[in-house]
Parts: C-alpha cells; structure tokens; sequence
C-alpha cells in the first residue's frame, strides 16, 4: 500500500478561530465568524427567541424513517432532545439513536481541523492549505492523465442541497465524470426496480399504509431493528393484519408474523413467482386494473405456468401450503401492501426479485389506494435525496445525462452554460474502484461514507483505495477506516450543526437545522463545498448557491414537470410549519390548497412510463455465485445487528449509552445444532473463514438462523473482509448477504 495508515498522534485544533483570508476574499458570508455570528444562526431559519431557552424542532439524522424531534436550545446550543408529538411521521416516538443523536457530536473523535498527511503522517494544517492542496493535486493529476481521473463518492446521509452542490460542483465545475455514492450498495436496485416497472423511481406509499393495510409483507426486511419507528406504525394497524414475513431468519419482526417463511436464502424470486402462479391459478387477480393500467400480462401468466407451488416449494424449503396460503393471503385482502428492504436489494438478482414483488401489487391491484403498494422502505436519512439530487447516475432531478433536452433543461435551471453537463452518467461504485485499480482513476473525494469497513470484500477496496495519489476524505472523525487510509481530511461538521432537507422513505421532504456549533474547525458540508469552488476557480458558477435554501430553490426548479415537482413548495418556514411536504407537490396543486399529509402515489393508476402503463417485468432465477460447498459448507448472511448500532459505527459507538445497548465483541450467529456437530460453545472464540479472508469472533449459539446458515452484523470491522465482490447486473448493487465460509473452533482462548 502506498498510503500508511495513521499512526501518528491524533490531531489536536491549535489553530483555534480564525478568519480565512482567502474566503473573504471571494465571499464574506463564507468566513467562520460570519457562519457562527448570531445573525445567520441557522443559516436563514429565523428563530424568535434564540437566545432564550426555546424549542426547535429537526428531522433525525439516522435512518429513513425521519422522526421529527424536538431540540432544547439555550443561549441557542441544543441541551437535549425529545420526539415530537405532533409531527406525522413517528408522532411522539423516537428509537435509541434519534434520543441520543446530540451525544455523539460531543466525542473527542471529532475532526477538529483539516489534516494532511506528511511524512506518512497526518498532521493538522489550515483550511488555506487544505484547500490550496485539494485543488493543487487534483488539478495535477487531471493534468497529467486527464479531466476524469478524478472522481467522488458521496452519500445519503448529508442534505439534499449539499448533494446537489457536490454533484454540481464535481462534474461542472471540477470537471469529473465519475461519482456514485453509497446509496448504490442500499438502494440501487430498488431504483432501477422503479424506473423499470413504474417510469420512474417512485416508492408509492405513506405511512399510514402500515395502519391501513390489512395484509402486510415484508421482504428481506427487519423493520423491528432497522426502521423501528415504522414498526411501530404497523402495531397502530387495528385491521388484525395478516403479517407474512419472508426472512431465511427467525428475526424479531419474524417472530411477530402471522406466516414467517423463512425460505431459503436467494430462493425470494422462485418463491415470488410461485405466489404470483397461485394468485392466478385461484382467479385472484384484479382483471380491470391489470387490463387498464398493466402490460405484459399475458407474458407473465405464461413465465410463472412453470412455478406452481408444489415445483418451487422444496427448493425454497417450505412447504407448498406455505407457498399457498401467503399467496391466499395477499389476493383476499381488502387492502394489501409489499414491503421489502435488502434482503432483496443486495443481492445478484435483486431487480428482478424487486419487480417480481411490483408484480404481486400490479396484479392484485394492490396500488394508489390506502393501506397498499410495492413499498421499498429506504435506508439512510437522506438516501432518497442522493437518488433525486447528487447529480451521479441520474442527472440533478432525475434527468439523464444521454438525453440533450434533458442537459438543456437542467442548464436553464442552474442557469449554467450547457456546454459544462457531461453527455454521459458516471461509472457505477464498482466500476470507480475498477477504474482505480487500472490506474485510470487516480484522485478521489469520498464524502460521509466509510468504504474501508462498508464496501464489499474489503481488503481487496483497502488495497484499491491505496493506489491513489491522491485521496481526500471529508468526515465527522479523524479517525475513521477510510480516514486512516487518506492524504487529506477535510473535518465536516454533522447533523444537527447544519441546515437543509433530508428525504424520508414515503418521499417527505423534511428540515433539520443547526442546533449546536461545529467543534474546532469543522465546517458543514454546504460550506467545505462553496469553498472548494472559490479555491477551484469556479465559485462564479455557484453565486446563486450563498446558501442552503438558495439551493433548494434551484432544485425546485429544476424538478418542474418531472414527478418530483416540488415547486409548489412554499420554502423552509413551510415545510418546519407543516412536519415536512411529501413530493410531489406542484405549484398547480399548491394554488389550490395546503398539502394534506398523507398522499400516495398511483391513485389514478396512470405510471411514469411512456404509456403510463407499468411494466410487469421477470426473468428466470440465477444460480447463487458462490454455493456453500464441502469446504465452505455455511452461507454467510450479514445485516443489522441492533437499534443502537448504526452502520460502521463512527455515530453510534460515540454514545455511552448506546454502547451499553450491543455486544462490544463481534460475534457469529449460529444454529445451535451446527454449533454442536462443530464442537463449539455459546460465546467461544471462532474463525470464520472465505476465500477473502478470515476472522476471529465470539460464536452466539441460536435458533434464529436457519442451518448451515450463519449472521454477522455489518456493524464490526471485520465483516466485510469475509464478504463476496459480486453484483446484481442492473443495477450493479453488491450482494452482501451470500458467501461461503467455513467456521472452526479456536480451541486455544
Ligand atoms: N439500527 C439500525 N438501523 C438501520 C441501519 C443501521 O445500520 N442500524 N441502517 C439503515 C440502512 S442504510 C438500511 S439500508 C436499512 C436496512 O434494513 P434491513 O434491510 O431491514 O436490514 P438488514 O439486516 O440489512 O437486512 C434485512 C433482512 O434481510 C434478511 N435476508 C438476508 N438474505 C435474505 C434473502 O435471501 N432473502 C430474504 N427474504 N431475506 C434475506 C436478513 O436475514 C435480514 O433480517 O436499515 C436502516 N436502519
Ligand atoms: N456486509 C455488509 N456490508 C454492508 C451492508 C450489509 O448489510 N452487509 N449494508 C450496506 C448499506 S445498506 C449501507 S447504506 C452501507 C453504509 O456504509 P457507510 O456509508 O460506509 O457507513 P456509515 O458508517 O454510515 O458511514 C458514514 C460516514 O459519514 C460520516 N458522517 C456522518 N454524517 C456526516 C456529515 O454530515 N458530513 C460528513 N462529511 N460526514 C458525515 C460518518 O462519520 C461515517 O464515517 O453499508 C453497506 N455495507
Ligand atoms: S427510527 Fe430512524 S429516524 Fe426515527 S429516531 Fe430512530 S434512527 Fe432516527
Ligand atoms: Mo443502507
């Protein structure tokens, strides 16, 4: 590896607060006094009594769901937090990490200050000289081997307005062809699923769907620890619903379901197309929708003839009664809604697994009505923002960089010269980190994610990343994974010292605002991008972009006409006033009344396609990639472990209280009869091992994995260094949950 990682003293601020000159120079509202001077708290959100202890209130920074929580200021810094009553999402509740979102802004992790590595060392320097450096050796290396040998990676876990300004900033500014976010190993397939089937990428429902349904199924999906708030929405369902869970887990949402499956892992899309070959064969389908708002129909009686339930049954070990009676379930509700998250996402046939579920909806006619619809429930908080507005695969609002009227739609929005749009999207997440290892990428800004410990076979993405000549990496910590492997750090502030709009799951755009001052240096995003463009020589093009809701007026027109209008929108006082608007919300619709605050979509069953038919889509199942064999005869399944752990653990491992809520250990979940045949007892040390690589963890003996079947969190470093690089073809999401290991006892402990 040509990057060593960080082993010098942590960085500590010396620097204290001091005006940059070269900010000033070019814009006085970017200066750190001015950012923090009273007047601009909250960056153009005005608050009577800032100054008083008074209340305020911001969407959580964690998870899609995007509970509304209540801030406790005084003297104008947060003091603590409670959710909110009255906001339509999570209605006075709040998980773990929502209740303790401000504790982990206190940690001495914090970056401080920019940190450039010297002598193999990271050490502290100015923002001037952080910043003359990021554009000195991107722009050396662009000179060098070309104008796309620089790329990003951002997120869905910063603003809306901050994705749209990095997206902006990189490819018309900067120049670059290449960037992708980590939304891509989240949501891709879903994305492309949508855009299929629907015309576009519109999850269909609001959240009053989980009291309304009365037959509700989950999909690769663990709402009880992933998206515990919408759990909860689901036991306000006073219907009695059916609640079919399809999870090769017995995990906490299973235990709740009225028919767990728990299928065989990667047999969803035989099993899918089993229930649809049920649905049909017992005359339970809505004729009248399908016939007037479908096609393909024909096609997909004649595809699923193969898959009754008694042929797929077996092989997705269940039974075919099984199979029968969740298809019974789904096509005699009066109202019944699908709902999967990335036990179908990641996986290498995850489209075709998400469009076999679209087709269950379609063809009950399970859509536009309360208590339905095909619902990918979405990741992080403002994943659905990455999708609409970074500007990566899709140009800004859902455009697409091939289509010339679609850059000239664009242009005019952002009232830039045309000319600056690139013709064609980007490389997918995988297709940079292969682009790297050719040596053609050779500079990289990767933006709140953390890919040395998240992205897939991790040693093989470490080795990749330490190629570059040059990787900046832009974090809350200093000390991160992808940190410790970078040349720059440029210190971010978080949620919560910052103002924009996060999009939640049933598309609501909703508001968090700066509540606390960023520690040391840091800067938000917004800001870390506003100056990299003076620095970079284009800060002209972006004078419209002074600040966060300026941004979010040029989204606004730029969505004009496409499914995602929000021009109707009034600004940010609205959207704080009202608990969020869902999109779309037009400025047709909004002369005409306030936006109500459960709308759907598809309730005139007229689709985004050229049509406005939606499209039933299938393709017969592949074969898994890599197959438990006799020398890695358990499949490796990962995901989230618990409600206090978030991802690579950067927030959530900050929190005292938090800390107290999971096991410090990493451990494997195994079948206690496996455990057995190997010999192996509850909280022994174990290696487990692939063809990556192989790790040490506790084993955690349990009935909740299936046999031959095995779990380890996503949440501890070494997951990953065990997972198998491959991905669905469409959409080009890795598969995380299936790869062979093998497990042995370590006897000497
Ligand atoms: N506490 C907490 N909450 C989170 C997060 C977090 O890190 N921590 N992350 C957020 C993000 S970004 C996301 S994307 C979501 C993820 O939320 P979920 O998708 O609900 O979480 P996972 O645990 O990754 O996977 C869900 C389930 O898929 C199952 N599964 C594995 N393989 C298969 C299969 O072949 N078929 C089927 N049907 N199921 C399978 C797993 O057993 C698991 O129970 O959670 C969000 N919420
Ligand atoms: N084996 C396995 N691997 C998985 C998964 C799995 O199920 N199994 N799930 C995948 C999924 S769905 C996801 S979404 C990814 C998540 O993977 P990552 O995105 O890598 O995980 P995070 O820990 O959320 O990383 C976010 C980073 O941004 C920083 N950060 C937070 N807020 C801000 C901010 O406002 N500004 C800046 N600049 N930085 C900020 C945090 O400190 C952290 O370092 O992991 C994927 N990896
Ligand atoms: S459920 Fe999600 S949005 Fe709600 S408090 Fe928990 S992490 Fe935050
Ligand atoms: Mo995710």
């Amino acid at each position: 590896m040509s990057v060593a990682t960080n082993n010098c003293q942590s960085a500590k601020s010396s620097l204290g607060r001091k005006v940059l000159p070269h900010l000033q120079k070019h814009d006085g509202a970017m200066t750190r006094e001015l950012l923090l001077a009273p007047g601009r708290y909250g960056l153009g959100m005005t608050h009577a009594s800032l100054d008083a202890d008074t209340v305020t209130t911001a969407t959580c920074g964690y998870c899609a769901t995007g509970c509304g929580l209540r801030v406790h200021l005084r003297d104008g810094q947060a003091i603590g937090l409670t959710p909110a009553t009255d906001y339509p999402v999570n209605l006075g509740m709040a998980c773990p990490k929502g209740w303790e979102a401000l504790r982990v802004l206190d940690s001495t992790d914090r970056a401080t200050m920019p940190l450039l590595r010297k002598n193999g060392c990271l050490q502290p320097v100015s923002w001037d000289e952080a910043l003359r450096t990021f554009c000195d050796r991107f722009k050396a290396i662009q000179q060098e081997h070309g104008t796309h040998s620089i790329a990003f990676l951002s997120t869905g876990q910063i603003a809306s307005e901050e994705m749209a300004f990095l997206g902006a900033l990189a490819k018309f500014g900067m120049g670059m062809l290449h960037g992708d976010g980590n939304t891509r190993q989240c949501m891709a397939t879903a994305v492309t699923a949508y855009k299929e089937s629907f015309g576009f990428d519109a999850p269909p429902y609001t959240y009053a769907d989980f009291e309304q349904s009365d037959c509700l199924v989950f999909i690769g999906a663990n709402p009880c620890v992933g998206h515990p708030i919408m759990w909860e929405r689901v036991f306000r369902n006073r219907n009695q619903p059916e609640l079919i869970v399809l999870d090769p887990r017995a995990t906490e949402t299973a235990m709740a379901a009225t028919q767990h499956l728990q299928l065989r892992p990667k047999s969803d899309l035989k099993l899918l197309y089993a229930i649809t070959h049920e649905i049909i064969r017992l005359g339970m389908v809505d004729e009248s929708f399908v016939s007037a708002h479908t096609e393909g129909f024909d096609e997909l009686r004649g595809f699923v003839a193969n898959y009754s339930a008694t042929a797929v049954a077996d092989q997705c070990g269940l039974t075919a009664e099984q199979v029968s009676q969740a298809a019974r379930s789904i096509g005699t509700a009066k109202a019944a809604s699908l709902w999967w998250t990335m036990g179908v996402n990641q996986s290498y046939e995850g489209v075709r697994t998400a469009q076999a579920i679209i087709n269950i909806a379609l063809i009950t006619g399970n859509i536009g009505r309360p208590g339905t619809g095909a619902n990918s429930i979405t990741g992080q908080c403002n994943a659905m923002g990455s999708r609409l507005w970074s500007n990566t695969t899709n140009l800004f609002g859902h455009y697409s960089f091939e289509n010339a009227e679609h850059r000239r739609i664009v242009a005019d929005a952002l009232r830039i010269d045309e000319s600056r749009i690139p013709d064609t999207g980007s490389y997918s997440y995988d297709g940079i980190l292969d682009a790297v290892d050719r040596g053609e990428i050779r500079g990289l800004w990767i933006i709140a994610t953390n890919p040395s410990h998240s992205w897939i076979d991790q040693d093989d993405v470490r080795r990749r990343l330490g190629r570059l000549d040059f990787l900046v990496v832009q974090d809350m910590y200093h000390n991160t994974e992808t940190v410790q492997q970078s040349h720059l750090l440029l210190p971010a502030a978080g949620w919560g010292e910052k103002l924009g709009t996060f999009i939640n799951s049933e598309r609501r755009y909703g508001i968090h605002k700066q509540v606390r001052q960023s520690p040391g240096q840091a800067l938000s995003d917004f800001r870390i991008f506003r100056a990299v463009a003076e620095y970079w020589g284009c800060g002209e093009m972006f004078r419209e972009w002074s600040e966060p809701e300026a941004v979010f007026r040029i989204m606004q027109r730029a969505s004009r006409n496409q499914p995602c209008d929000i021009t109707g929108i009034e600004g940010y006082q609205q959207l704080d006033r009202l608990g969020g608007i869902q999109w779309p919300w037009t400025s047709e619709q909004a002369s005409a009344s306030e936006p109500s605050q459960e709308r759907r979509l598809f309730a005139d069953g007229q689709f985004y396609t050229e049509s406005g038919r939606a499209k039933l889509i299938t393709a017969h199942p592949a074969e898994m990639p890599e197959a438990p064999d006799d020398e890695y005869p358990f499949l490796l399944l990962s995901g989230r472990g618990t409600v206090s752990q978030w991802h690579t653990q950067t927030r959530t491992g900050k929190s005292p209280i938090l800390r107290q809520l999971y096991p410090h250990e990493p451990y494997v979940e195994i079948h206690h009869q496996d455990a057995a045949k190997l010999g192996v007892e509850h909280n022994a040390l174990v290696q487990v091992r692939s063809r990556r690589g192989e790790i040490s963890v506790r084993a955690a003996v349990t009935s909740t994995v299936g046999r031959n079947q095995v779990f380890i969190p996503m949440h501890y470093g070494v997951t990953n260094r065990l997972t198998l690089q491959h991905f669905d073809p469409y959409s080009r999401q890795p598969s995380y949950k299936d790869a062979a290991v093998s497990l042995s006892p370590i006897n000497a402990q």
